[in-house]
């Protein structure tokens, strides 16, 4: 089945991606549709995976943060979406600190909407390698050490929240958003640092909230919905969490273009309610 063969695919080439990364610290001479200066890195994990995804029968979309337009690659009857970041946080590769690789499985060609998601992943390079799965219901955890791929079991958003993270410039913020961080702070500890993932990966094992929030300067945030937000909301959501792009469930989002932007949170359900209650007074 295609799905499983992505997430197979994802799975092997995770250890190769992490392999190459010590040679490919420096910046590319490019940027990326969002205006990101690109790292060598980026560019070669997002042609690593799309040599290995379009491949995969069943595979009629490849979509990515590195390229400007999702590409037609298959023409499966009832084939999927891949929509990638093939790196995220690659900013923190420079300075050695965790980043990721994000994947979203749909059964509709990109851009398409949250709801048609069927399958999340992400890999975390960190002190070890780990793939998070979401899919049929259940999220798992696997180690990915020495060309294996151990189950680590399930994982289940805790139900008391402990740490948070948001991201932006806080003189950038709202006044009703930083009024909502000043009430988290007094009961949360802050843990950010700068990788999505890896911040995600801290409210599914400790519980509490990540977000990118809408900006002053930029009402959309910075984080894009197909390959970002919402595969991690697939994910959190299905470990029994919520998420929100300040209104409602970044599931419900049904977005124009690849690279469109969202103010993004996940976590547990209580500090997201109380999120969405801020925002809208
Ligand atoms: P890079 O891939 O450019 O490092 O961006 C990472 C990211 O998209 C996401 O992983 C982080 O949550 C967010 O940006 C961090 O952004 P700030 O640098 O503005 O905190």
């Amino acid at each position: 089945m295609s799905v499983s063969r992505v997430l197979d695919v994802v799975a092997d080439a995770a250890p190769e991606i992490r392999a190459g990364l010590p040679e490919r610290r420096t910046k590319a001479e490019t940027e990326n549709e969002s205006g990101e200066a690109q790292l060598e890195a980026d560019l070669w994990a997002d042609d690593l995976l799309y040599d290995r995804l379009a491949d995969v029968d069943g595979v009629n979309w490849y979509g990515s943060e590195e390229r400007a337009d999702p590409l037609t690659v298959g023409d499966a009857e009832d084939g999927v979406a891949v929509a990638v970041d093939p790196l995220d946080g690659s900013s923190n590769v420079k300075s050695n600190n965790p980043c990721g690789t994000v994947v979203g499985v749909y059964d509709e060609p990109l851009p398409a909407p949250g709801s048609s998601l069927v399958a999340a992943a992400f890999v975390l390079y960190g002190p070890i390698t780990t793939m998070t799965v979401a899919r049929d219901g259940d999220v798992t955890e696997y180690l990915l050490e020495g060309g294996e791929r151990t189950d680590l079991g399930g994982v289940e958003l805790p139900e008391n929240p402990v740490v948070y993270g948001f991201g932006g410039r806080v003189p950038d913020w709202t006044e009703a958003f930083e009024a909502y961080v000043r009430d988290v702070e007094q009961e949360l500890k802050l843990r950010y640092g700068g990788a999505m993932i890896a911040d995600v990966n801290q409210v599914l094992e400790y519980g509490g909230v990540f977000g990118y929030p809408g900006l002053q300067s930029q009402a959309e945030g910075k984080l894009r919905a197909c390959f970002e937000s919402m595969p991690i909301a697939y994910i959190v959501e299905t470990a029994g969490g919520a998420s929100s792009d300040g209104t409602r469930s970044l599931l419900d989002l049904d977005p124009d273009g690849l690279h469109e932007r969202t103010p993004t949170f996940v976590g547990n359900e209580s500090v997201i309610e109380d999120l969405e209650a801020a925002l809208s007074d």
